[in-house]
Formats: structure tokens, C-alpha cells, sequence
């Protein structure tokens, strides 16, 4: 017997809400989570999925400001997408709350209170970076100015965006707060700190010694914090927005967001269950999973679990944190800031039903052991390659068949052939493997396997040929289709934590009622004699219109960002005016213009220079039409020694500016000048 686990408490990172969720949450934390929950589900076990926004922060507070509205409208917005999105993708949470709810703000202070009650604090003042005008302090993120590696001046005090270098507000070269543009100065201002030296021991014995299991990628980063010591961490902030500090004297202070954002998975399991909450937590026979990304892991291994020490009181620590690497977006990192992103409310708005496909992509390419690339070329093959070509075909061929010969009742099998005991015991062996990267959280591995029930079922029938023997001996085409028939609905069971949309689908074509892990690996599941509901496809095509529109998309917004991110050239070293006065510089008239064969960039001009008509070779073919340049004026050197490009002879070159996108523009007086005049 395998051992029967009570209850399973699974918490996923609560997204901030200062944007939409995107493929990289989904692909990080949402989908495993919720492939995990719906597995420990049809086991019959007890189990609840954790969700909600954390809705406090710096993050926030700026959004509200660039956008002129209150934190509050901020989140009341991104909760509400974030919320009806990812139930759209059928991530199944037992509840996805708030941070800013009442109970959360109850629980948070009481949590903060008791540890400062019973002296598990330390209070320590420190220099802090202060606005005179706004009077008020600054978050690290609010204070702005050069950066001391790359000497670009929109560096932020905790981070230099332009060398990637993270910084302290101090290290910053003339600091300003990003609110007021006000030099920065440094006041004095004390915030209590929890000393994570003190559960330094505790930490590296349940971790080091009690978790070798974890993922390599978990376990090690714990293991280089805990090498390099741990130091008292802040848990209050001077900030407006948060759950006010509990304490008599501290206005205009509030929690770490990082203090109360996990105290929000205990909140939302008491606003779930406010009588028995207990049991999830504080029960040893409960396990606690920790879904998040990489760059969660050190709060939710060290720091909630030593404020979990703290606080006492039976809480346990979890049993597993199966934190993920990295999704990137067509080989650049995802980043809301830049829109560099798929949204899910897009998603889902571009590809109507299509949430399993989704799904699908994101699972089959996991980033669980290093970061991933999602590519619209990779989604789209997945989708016409594999949901489409193995696992929709079999099903489909199997319910057609059994439609064809037996009117769309399952027949009853006869004594089983070799080819079917074989397939028989395929099924039972892809469950124990899928089950085996379940219970271990390797769900790319675990997808493949389920998959593998349907290339088995292609390669059955493909052994078997129902269709020839139709004609000599039906025994066997009822046998046949009756092991197909049992296949899908061992298909609809091993892919419903995966493509949950398909499953209940194909569940409903078999008339299967209610599904269950046990029944999984049986080739009795569908009784000879059901009726089977009419065939449908379960996936389609997605043609290649759908995908260039993405990729226009995406194409759209690098443009964007590249403009947004322009910075001028850095004015080049002085020449002394008689060497600028050496080129000479002239104002011409286009008399033609035309392309240049077999050269995409070259545009060839016939200039009237005042004096001649000269030819000069152009590189601007990919931003003009030839014929609209024919009568306007440039400007051009004049005395460029002559160059040979693609078998002509271009005397000059053409002046024009080159735009933050890349794109040339000629340059032209601002009214008719005399055709030979000299630029100067
Ligand atoms: N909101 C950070 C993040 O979204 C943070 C997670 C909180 S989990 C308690 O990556
Ligand atoms: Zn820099």
C-alpha cells in the first residue's frame, strides 16, 4: 500500500498586483501548482491550492503614481484580472484572496505583534535616504541619479538599469527623489529586525541535514546563504502604504512587504476556513508545498520559515519548496516593466478555448531545471504536431472507428492477443512512471508520459488495422476497439491535471461519469455496451496567421522599447574648426533616383550640384520610395573621393540622421536653397 498522506496545504506566490500575470508565472508557479492539487485530488487526498494577490509594496505605490491614482485603484484593478484569468485557465484555487484584506491586516499585526511582544526583535536606527520637500523617506526604488559603474544618469537606488548592477541608495552619485526631483539627504530612522543569525543553526539542520531531497536549484541557493551567515533582516519600512506597524510611536510605519506577503497564505487559508485553518497548519501530518518562482526562494526557505520559528505555536515549515528557473520571452527575458510579456487576459482573449494549449506548451517546456525559452514557433508546432497529430488523432480514430462498426456502442473485448496484453501492460507502466514524476514534481517528464499513452494508442492501432479485418473477423475489430476505447479514457484520466478543458470533454464522449487515480492503468474503465456521445475534435490547427499576429506583436514592442530606451551617442571627441571646414558640405537637387539592382539598401541619385550632375549612392532604399525623393534637396560631401558600391561610382555621400529605431532620414534645408550652395 502506498502511504496515504492526510492533507496537503499547497501555496502558490502570491503575484504582485502591479500587472497582469503573465506565461512566466504561469510557466514558474500557477500551472504546476494546479497540475500538483488536481493529482492529489483524483487521489482522494485533502488537499487545498492557496492563491491571492499581494497587494503591498514599493512596486505599487510607483504604478499609482505613474498612472496619477491611488495604490488601491492599482489593485483593485490587477486583482480582479489576475483573479478571473487564472480561473479561466482552470487553475483550481480553493480560495484566491487579498493582501489588503481586513483579516489579512488583522492576521499580519498580530503575527508582527506577538513576535515583538515576546522580544524576538531587535530595534536598530540607521541612516535612511530622506525627501526635505515631501518629507518623507525613500524607498531605495524612489531615489534616482547617477550611477557610480556606468555613469548613467537614471540609475534607481536599488538598481542601475542600464549596466544591471545593484546598488544602494547610497552609492548613488548626486541622489534625487524620484518624487520631488529634491537632493537627497540622509536622516536617521529606526526599524525593527528580525535576527536571522539566531535561527541560523536551526535553519541549516532542517534544511542541509532534513531536505537533501529538495531540487538541486532550491536546496542549493539555501545552502549558499546559510554558508555565507545570515544577518538581522528589516521587517518595517517608512512607508504609507502596508499594514501599519502595531506598535505605540510607529506612524508613518509600516510592515516589510515581505514580512506580510507569506502571513497572506495563512490569512487566506483562515478566510477559507475559519474554524479548522489550524489543521493545515500547524498539524505535523499536513504537508506544506511552497510553489514559487527562483527568486522567491530565500524567503520562503530562510526568512518565513525562521519568522514561523519565531512565532511558534505549532506552525510548521514546509515540506517542499519546488521553486522554478526562468521563462523567457523568444530569447529575451520576460519583464512587465517593458511589456516584454504574453498576458494571460490576452492570451485568452487572442486564443478563445484554447487554455489547455496553454497549458500544454507551458508544462512540456517547463523551465524546472534551468531557464526556458517560449517561442510562438514552439507553441504552435506543439499544438499541430502533438495535441493535434497524436493525442487528438487517436482519440478521434478510436471513437470513429467504434462508431463505423458498431453503431457508437463500446464492443466487448474477446480473449486478448499478444498485441493487447502488451498494450495492457504499457498502460500500467506509464502510470507507475507518471505517478513516480508526479509525487516528485517533474512535470515536464510526468506530461510526457501521459502523453505516451497516445502515441502507444496511434501505434496500436497502426499494428493492429481494424479497418482490414473488419472484413474476415469482427471478434477481433470488437476487441481491438474496446482496448482503444479504455485507452482514451485512461488518456482522460492521466491528462486531467494537465489539459483539464480536453479531459472533461473526452470524458463526457465516453460517458464516463466520474474519474479517479485508481481507475487509472485499468483497461476496464468503459463497460461493453455504453453508448459513446458523438465524436469531436479535441484540438485544431492553429494556422500560421494566429502566430505571425503574436509575433507582429512582440515586433511592435521591441520597436517601442527601443525608442523608449534611446540614449544619444556620446559627443565625440573636439576638431578644431579648420578641419571641420575641409569637408565640404553642399546643398544639391534630386534630379532621379532609382534602385539599385540586387542591392535591397542602395538607392542610386542623379544630383544637380550647381555646377555638374554627379551620381551618389545611397543606403536609405529601405525607408523611401525612390520617386518621392525625385525634386526635393539634400545636403551632401562633395569632396569624398570617389567609391565603387555594386559597380557604380558614388561621388559623395548623402547627409542623413539615424533615428532611436534605426530608421534614416535625409536631410533637407527648411526651404529652397540654391542648388551648389556651400553648408556651412
Ligand atoms: N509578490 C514577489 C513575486 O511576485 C512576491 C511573492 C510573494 S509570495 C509570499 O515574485
Ligand atoms: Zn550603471
Amino acid at each position: 500500500m502506498e502511504k496515504k498522506f492526510n492533507r496537503t496545504l499547497i501555496t502558490t506566490a502570491l503575484p504582485y498586483a502591479n500587472g497582469p500575470v503573465h506565461i512566466g508565472h504561469l510557466a514558474g508557479v500557477y500551472v504546476p501548482a494546479d497540475i500538483y492539487a488536481r493529482y492529489l485530488r483524483l487521489r482522494g487526498d485533502d488537499v487545498l491550492l492557496i492563491g491571492g494577490s499581494d497587494e503591498h509594496g514599493v512596486p505599487i505605490t510607483l504604478r499609482a503614481r505613474k498612472e496619477g491614482i491611488t495604490p488601491q485603484e492599482v489593485v483593485d484593478r490587477y486583482h480582479t484580472i489576475i483573479k478571473d484569468s487564472m480561473e479561466e485557465l482552470g487553475i483550481t484555487f480553493d480560495i484566491y484572496s487579498r493582501t489588503t484584506s481586513s483579516l489579512h491586516h488583522e492576521t499580519a499585526s498580530e503575527f508582527f505583534r506577538r513576535l515583538y511582544d515576546t522580544g524576538k526583535f531587535i530595534e536598530k536606527t540607521s541612516l535612511q535616504p530622506y525627501d526635505e520637500h515631501a518629507g518623507e523617506f525613500l524607498a531605495d526604488r524612489y531615489v534616482v541619479g547617477t550611477c557610480p559603474h556606468c555613469g548613467s544618469d537614471r540609475a534607481y537606488g536599488d538598481q542601475c538599469e542600464a549596466c544591471g548592477t545593484s546598488l544602494n541608495a547610497t552609492d548613488l552619485i548626486n541622489p534625487r527623489s524620484a518624487l520631488t526631483d529634491a537632493p537627497v539627504t540622509m536622516r536617521e530612522t529606526s526599524h525593527w529586525f528580525l535576527p536571522l543569525d539566531q535561527y541560523e543553526e536551526a535553519l541549516k539542520k532542517w534544511i542541509l541535514d532534513g531536505h537533501k531531497e529538495w531540487k538541486t536549484n532550491v536546496y542549493g541557493q539555501c545552502k549558499s546563504w546559510l554558508d555565507l551567515g545570515l544577518q538581522p533582516r528589516a521587517v518595517s519600512r517608512d512607508l504609507k502604504w502596508g499594514v501599519p506597524v502595531p506598535v505605540e510611536g510607529a506612524e508613518g510605519k509600516v510592515l516589510y512587504v515581505w514580512f506580510d506577503a507569506p502571513i497572506g497564505y495563512i490569512s487566506n487559508t483562515k478566510e477559507l476556513l475559519p474554524d479548522i485553518w489550524e489543521r493545515y497548519w500547524k498539524d505535523p501530518e499536513t504537508r506544506i508545498i511552497n510553489f514559487i518562482g527562483k527568486d522567491n526562494i530565500v524567503f520562503h526557505c530562510i526568512v518565513f520559515p525562521a519568522m514561523l520559528m519565531a512565532y511558534g505555536d505549532n506552525f510548521q515549515l514546509p515540506d517542499n519548496v519546488p521553486a522554478n528557473e526562468f521563462l523567457n520571452l523568444e530569447g529575451d527575458k520576460i519583464s512587465t516593466s517593458r511589456n516584454w510579456a504574453v498576458w494571460l487576459h490576452e492570451y485568452l482573449r487572442d486564443f478563445p478555448g484554447k487554455q489547455d494549449v496553454l497549458r500544454y506548451v507551458l508544462t512540456a517546456n517547463a523551465p524546472e531545471t534551468r531557464d526556458n525559452d517560449f517561442t510562438w514557433a514552439e507553441f504552435q508546432a506543439r499544438n499541430n504536431n502533438e495535441l493535434v497529430a497524436i493525442l487528438g488523432n487517436f482519440v478521434n480514430r478510436a471513437m470513429v472507428l467504434t462508431g463505423k462498426y458498431f453503431d457508437g456502442t463500446v464492443p466487448a473485448a474477446g480473449t486478448l492477443a499478444e498485441v493487447d496484453k502488451a498494450l495492457a501492460d504499457a498502460v500500467k507502466e506509464v502510470k507507475a512512471a507518471l505517478s513516480a514524476n508526479l509525487d516528485n514534481f517533474h512535470f515536464r517528464e510526468a506530461i510526457k508520459d501521459a502523453m505516451e499513452l497516445a502515441r502507444l494508442g496511434n501505434k496500436y492501432l497502426q499494428e493492429t488495422e481494424p479497418w482490414k479485418l473488419a472484413k474476415t473477423d469482427m471478434e477481433r475489430v470488437a476487441t481491438i476497439l474496446n482496448m482503444a476505447i479504455n485507452l482514451s479514457a485512461n488518456i482522460a484520466i492521466a491528462m486531467e491535471p494537465f489539459l483539464p478543458f480536453m479531459s472533461k470533454r473526452l470524458a463526457a464522449m465516453l460517458g464516463m461519469e466520474s474519474m479517479t487515480w485508481e481507475m487509472l492503468g485499468n483497461m476496464d474503465i468503459i463497460p461493453a455496451g455504453r453508448r459513446l456521445g458523438t465524436p469531436e475534435l479535441l484540438f485544431e490547427k492553429i494556422d500560421d496567421t494566429a502566430i505571425q499576429a503574436q509575433l507582429d506583436r512582440l515586433a511592435k514592442i521591441k520597436e517601442q522599447n527601443k525608442i523608449d530606451s534611446f540614449k544619444a551617442a556620446p559627443i565625440q571627441e573636439n576638431v578644431d574648426f579648420e578641419t571641420f571646414m575641409k569637408a565640404d558640405l553642399r546643398v544639391g537637387t534630386v534630379l532621379e533616383c532609382t534602385r539599385v539592382p540586387k542591392a535591397d539598401k542602395l538607392l542610386k541619385f542623379l544630383i544637380d550640384d550647381g555646377l555638374a550632375k554627379r551620381t551618389i549612392v545611397s543606403g536609405i532604399a529601405k525607408y523611401y520610395e525612390p520617386e518621392t525623393l525625385v525634386g526635393k534637396q539634400v545636403v551632401f560631401i562633395a569632396n569624398l573621393p570617389p567609391r565603387r558600391l555594386k559597380g557604380i561610382v558614388s561621388e559623395g555621400m548623402i547627409l542623413s540622421a539615424e533615428n532611436a529605431d534605426g530608421s534614416l532620414v535625409v536631410i533637407s534645408p527648411s526651404a529652397p536653397a540654391t542648388p551648389g550652395a556651400q553648408v556651412k
